[in-house]
């Protein structure tokens, strides 16, 4: 099951054959959250945009990613507000001019990677769209990990962000992995390569750890799924008499 916000990606349903939720802006994780809760015994896969995940959704990241959740969630992060025409983001660079901050933005930026590890997600990863194969690998080992899973996706936005464009990236991310010292169980290590953001730029995978997820400590849904359960005929008539 793909969830998708309201931005660039949003239609993302409608191209990948799997059944998707086209849901609304900034709550696309509420939304995976009821579905898997509903069925935990499907994949999902929520997907957002910056402003859409850590804007107006920042409450929603955090609290699931609390709970550990297994969703995947991916995050097209272009740093702007696209597809409502190239207003500041919450990843926005301090200083860059854009649509709604003409003499440049004076808020510090989000750091999505940060964030995920002091609120407890339990796969934290950046990719970059102009390296897919790497991305690839990111994204079919989060949805193989059980737990809640962060890809971060820096992709350029050709029309409104004249910043961070392809060329930006393509001369400044190296991959964690390639640092054979390098451990993702060092969540101290991670805080530091997440902090990282000049000449250099790390993509891969930052931090991973093992730890039992919400739906497995839900009393309720430990033996079988809620959607199971409905349909091996639970009589719910006496329960629906008292609303009359
Ligand atoms: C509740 C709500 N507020 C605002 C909007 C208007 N809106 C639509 S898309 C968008 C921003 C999208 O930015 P982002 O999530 O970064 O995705 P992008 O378009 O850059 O891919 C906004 C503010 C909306 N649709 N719903």
């Amino acid at each position: 099951m793909i969830v998708s916000g309201i931005g660039c990606h949003g239609a993302v349903t409608q191209y990948v054959n799997a059944n998707g939720f086209h849901s609304i802006h900034g709550r696309t994780l509420p939304v995976a959250t009821g579905i898997k809760l509903a069925n935990h015994e499907l994949q999902v896969i929520a997907m957002a945009g910056d402003g859409d995940g850590y804007g107006i959704g920042i409450g929603h990241f955090i609290h699931t990613m609390r709970r550990n959740l297994d969703i995947t969630n991916l995050v097209h992060n272009n740093k702007r507000y696209s597809l409502t025409t190239g207003q500041t983001s919450p990843t926005t660079e301090m200083g860059g001019s854009t649509k709604s901050t003409p003499f440049g933005v004076i808020e510090v930026p989000v750091n999505p990677l940060t964030l995920a590890l002091s609120s407890g997600a339990t796969y934290i990863s950046r990719g970059f769209a102009g390296d897919p194969l790497h991305l690839k690998k990111l994204i079919t080992d989060g949805i193989a990990h059980k737990g809640f899973a962060l890809i971060d996706i820096l992709q350029p936005c050709i029309t409104f962000n004249h910043v961070n464009t392809n060329t930006f990236y393509k001369e400044k991310v190296y991959k964690l992995e390639e640092d054979g010292n390098y451990d993702p169980g060092d969540k101290m290590a991670a805080y530091e390569r997440a902090l990282e953001w000049g000449d250099r730029i790390p993509i891969g995978l930052f931090y991973k750890e093992v730890r039992s997820t919400y739906e497995d400590e839900v009393e309720t849904i430990k033996d079988m799924t809620l959607v199971k359960r409905a349909v091996t005929g639970v009589d719910i008539t006496k329960t629906l008499e008292q609303f009359k």
